[in-house]
């Protein structure tokens, strides 16, 4: 177990929730280095040589969840990229009970987990104007239509089992995005702080 020392959190919420906003923040503040599992998804989606160029595509597209030996292979890469940092945010993943618990038995426990709590419609007023600049192929009400659904049947019960064993930090999301933000500070230097870093 490489990874065995890390303080790994990982950062989950809905679509649109504020995981990649407050994720910047973090890694500013707290020394994480930040890993998207969309954003590596889409980053390997653009690779030439890539195998899974067009399952990725196709799977952000429809809000569909990529197979996890895929996902679970970048963020393994991308930490070990990483060896001098002890800290890592995986924001977006696990996105289902089973992405979980193969990322905790072969790469590494997490110690927190972040959840950014959101009202459908905030979350799709937010997508939606987001879509006019994004470019991203699934901030459009098809996709995002689609992409509600696997978080509520597939990605929320993933939060309830961690709540269940007392790993969850819930921060509302609703507010300002430097009140949401100071509340997930906040949090977080109480985390570090409980662990003695
Ligand atoms: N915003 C943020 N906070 C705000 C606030 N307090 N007030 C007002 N506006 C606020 O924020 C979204 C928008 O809201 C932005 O415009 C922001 O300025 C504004 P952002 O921080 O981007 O939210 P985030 O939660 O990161 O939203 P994102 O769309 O990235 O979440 P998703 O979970 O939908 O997307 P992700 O990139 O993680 O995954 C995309 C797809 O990849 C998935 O649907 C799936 O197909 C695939 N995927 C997998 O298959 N496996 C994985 O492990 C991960 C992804
Ligand atoms: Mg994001």
């Amino acid at each position: 177990f490489p990874f065995s020392k890390k303080t790994v959190v990982f950062v989950l919420g809905g679509p649109g929730s504020g995981k990649g906003t407050n994720s910047a923040k973090l890694v500013e503040d707290f020394g994480f280095v930040h890993l998207s599992a969309g954003d590596l998804l889409r980053e390997e989606q653009k690779r030439e040589v890539s195998q899974y160029g067009e399952l990725i595509a196709h799977n952000i597209r429809e809000g569909i969840i990529v197979p996890h030996e895929i996902t679970i292979g970048l963020l393994r890469n991308a930490m070990m990229d990483r060896p001098e940092c002890n800290r890592f945010l995986i924001d977006g993943f696990p996105r289902n009970l089973v992405q979980a618990k193969a990322f905790e038995d072969t790469v590494c426990r997490a110690k927190k987990v972040l959840y950014f709590e959101c009202p459908e419609s905030i979350l799709l007023e937010r997508l939606l104007d987001r879509g006019k600049t994004s470019g991203r192929s699934d901030d459009n009400i098809e996709s995002i239509k689609k992409r509600f659904k696997v978080y509520v049947n597939d990605s929320k019960p993933v939060i309830d089992a961690f709540e269940e064993q007392g790993r969850v930090i819930t921060i509302s999301c609703q507010g300002s995005v430097d009140a949401v933000y100071k509340n997930a500070y906040d949090q977080m230097a109480a985390f570090f702080k409980e662990i003695g870093q």
